[in-house]
């Protein structure tokens, strides 16, 4: 790749006015008393591009950026992250306006305090079309599959966000370190510029920070907050369990959301809902053969809890003192101060009890942005969410951290799951929201968008939590293809797959889609593309090929299959296979998933009508002659049918004893021979 081109300016205070320095890559400074080290090296995945400042008297900054010459036309589109796990994330183009709340309704906005809840407050929203920002990294895409990547190799220096403007072809990368007093030196930036496909640049990536993932799996379960929120009791959780265990269902974890506690923040008065408090349920949890997990805002106390009422001086305090708010949410909450040695302790002791005496082994951490609402004690945001993140890893150990509400780059690494979208709606998309209020409120829309366009860190940077599925036709509005489709999106682009539904509830139908979910196989998405609401992907499980479509658009659109016989996932007896190349119309919010089949291949999977994925329930084929042994997955819940090829001269297939006539069927221009096998003769 071509070396960036990088020219900056510091700006900082002295005696009431602002100073500048410029700066350009290769060219060190020295104005004032302030030296300027503006580096760029090669480095294994790319360049890299640092900044140390050192000063001999203290400077207070004031801004601190730089110009790149990564956007080259209008025409190419950018990936910004967005600041926290539930901020609205994709590819953008220089159609699309990126917004933050509306100022029309300005009162409404200032009561619940929607500009706390993400990054409103310290970055520019411009309302004009292709103008855009995001945090930590992201990237240019020209036409085609590769990418100009750049990322930040370390935010603990304050969080970097970078500036897109589509229609003047620039970027502008910002420090968020505004008020930062530095003294000695400051290693201001640390930026990685690479180039390749998004694989090959995440993986530089991550490799350049050295994060692995933390040891953790894949893992399925249920939450109760999708269908209860805050009305849970210990009846409603243990009918619940009782559901999963009596009909032995595979899931892993199974975890109380909020509703437990007295208030928000008071972790340790349990409500009268729980009159036999909560290690009871844990124990009943465990022996159900589960992980016991469960929610907390381990920063926030909401206005009305005691923690707040007794200990105000805790709380993050604005300019004259008084407590800031953090959100909304509940009675409108407050985030603790961390650095705090009081509040170490209270959230240590909090821990200690719910992991040790009561028994979880995880805990959903929520908003915990609130953490570094606001620069303080001379640090900035990013330098108080690293520190936040690595005080919540050291109070769980090795119990397990599933975060949410949480700039995402200091959860690098730091938390076994992530929430990387925002909350599943029980509708589609509430436009009035998406026109009035942040980018951060509960969208069905909104989170498939994240968990398709922030797939590629899942595994790298921790597993990812695409939010629940839900399946049920009660105390819902997404129609029943909307439930189907995020039912799809949730399994194969992550990795936490949780659903909230009162399994009890389930017709027929419902219950059979949630079944085909097990196994829980890992999935391996070759390549993904996309055109404005409509997703394509290969995909691989284990050598298993499988093509993906998806419309999440209000109209219709067509899809072409590939260049192989394909079998329609969910389909019975009649027609299951598609011709290679078949024009598809995929009605609006449908998704429909492929096993592309190998007829000419004996003895390979053409069919199942048992798992989502058809054929990844099928752990080994083997043929000795005509006769065949088939093993499936100990986790397959479902019973049905598999259709297996078989070599063209066959006439009969011996599986466990029992003969199967050989089926000929032909598809398009190609002849599909093959066994239909219940799935109750095989082994396994
Ligand atoms: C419990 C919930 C669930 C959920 C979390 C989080 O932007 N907002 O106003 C907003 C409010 C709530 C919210 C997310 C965003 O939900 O994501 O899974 O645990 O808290 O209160």
């Amino acid at each position: 790749m071509k070396q960036p081109e990088i020219r900056g300016c510091l700006e900082y205070g002295y005696k009431n006015k602002i100073m500048k320095i410029p700066f350009s890559a290769g060219t060190p400074v020295l104005e004032h008393g302030i030296q300027l080290k503006p580096l760029m090296e090669k480095s294994p995945a790319g360049f890299r591009f640092t900044l140390r400042i050192s000063v001999t008297d203290e400077v207070v900054l004031h801004d601190l950026y730089f110009s790149t010459d990564l956007v080259t036309s209008r025409d190419d589109r950018v990936f910004l992250n967005g600041y926290q796990s539930w901020t609205d994330t994709k590819e953008f183009d220089r159609k699309d306006r990126m917004k933050g709340p509306s100022k029309l309704f300005a009162p409404l906005t200032e009561k619940y305090k929607v500009t706390r809840y993400a990054d409103y407050e310290f970055q520019r929203y411009s309302l004009r079309r292709g103008v855009f920002h995001g945090s930590s990294y992201g990237w240019v895409r020209p036409e085609g599959e590769t990418v100009r990547f750049f990322g930040s190799l370390d935010e603990r220096t304050g969080f970097t966000f970078f500036h897109a403007d589509l229609n003047k072809k620039t970027m502008l990368v910002r420090k968020d370190c505004r008020d930062l007093a530095v003294t000695g030196e400051y290693r201001a930036f640390d930026i990685l510029f690479s180039q390749g496909s998004i694989d090959a640049v995440m993986d530089g990536y991550f490799g350049e920070m050295k994060i692995t993932g933390r040891p953790a799996s894949p893992a399925s379960g249920w939450t109760s907050w999708y269908n209860y929120y805050q009305n849970i009791s210990e009846t409603v959780i243990l009918e619940n369990l009782a559901s999963f265990s009596e009909q032995k269902l595979p899931i892993d974890i199974f975890q109380i959301d909020d509703g437990y506690q007295s208030a928000v923040g008071d972790w340790l008065s349990i409500n009268d809902r729980f009159p036999n408090g909560m290690k009871v349920i844990a124990d009943k949890i465990k022996d159900a053969g589960f992980k016991a997990g469960i929610w907390l805002a381990p920063f926030a106390g909401e206005t009305i809890s005691t923690l707040f009422k007794e200990h105000r001086a805790w709380f993050i305090a604005d300019a004259k003192g008084e407590p800031f708010c953090t959100g909304g949410n509940w009675s409108a909450f407050y985030s603790l101060d961390i650095y705090n040695e009081e509040v170490r302790a209270y959230i240590k002791h909090v821990f200690d009890v719910v992991l040790n005496d009561w028994g979880f082994d995880l805990v959903k951490l929520d908003f915990l942005y609130g953490a570094c609402i606001k620069p303080r004690r001379n640090k900035t945001r990013g330098q108080i969410m690293c520190d936040a993140m690595d005080f919540l890893r050291e109070c769980v150990a090795d119990k397990q951290i599933l975060a949410c509400g949480v700039p995402l780059w200091p959860a690098f690494g730091r938390v076994e799951y992530c929430r990387i979208g925002t909350d599943i709606d029980l509708q589609w998309h509430n436009k009035i929201y998406g026109a009035l209020i942040h980018r951060e409120f509960p969208s069905t829309r909104y989170a498939l968008q994240n968990s398709v366009f922030r797939h590629h860190l899942d595994g790298r940077a921790f597993i990812n939590d695409p939010d629940v599925f839900l399946l049920r036709h009660t105390n819902i509005q997404l129609t029943e293809a909307q439930r189907r489709t995020v039912f799809y999106i949730n399994n194969l682009f992550g990795n936490l797959l949780f659903t909230s539904d009162d399994i009890r509830e389930y017709s027929k139908e419902e219950k059979r889609l949630y079944l085909s979910s097990f196994p829980l196989t890992a999935k391996k998405i070759n390549s993904f593309s996309f055109d404005r609401e409509l997703y394509t992907a290969d995909v691989s499980i284990g050598e298993t090929k499988y093509f993906f479509a998806s419309n999440h658009g209000g109209k219709k659109r067509m899809v072409t299959l590939p260049g192989s016989l394909c079998f329609r996932a969910g389909s019975g007896m009649e027609n299951p296979w598609l011709g290679a190349g078949t024009e598809l119309e995929l009605p609006p919010y449908t998704a429909e998933c492929f096993l592309l089949c190998t007829p000419e291949i004996p003895w390979t999977r053409a069919g199942s009508t048992m798992s989502a994925f058809p054929g990844s329930e099928i752990l080994s084929i083997s043929a000795r002659k005509d006769a065949l042994s088939i093993v499936l997955h100990e986790k397959l819940r479902l019973e049905g049918l598999l259709f297996i090829t078989v070599p063209e001269k066959s006439t009969e297939i011996t599986v466990g004893n029992i003969k199967h006539r050989v089926s000929r069927t032909f598809v398009g221009k190609i002849d599909l021979y093959y066994i239909t096998v219940p799935s109750h003769v095989t082994k396994g």
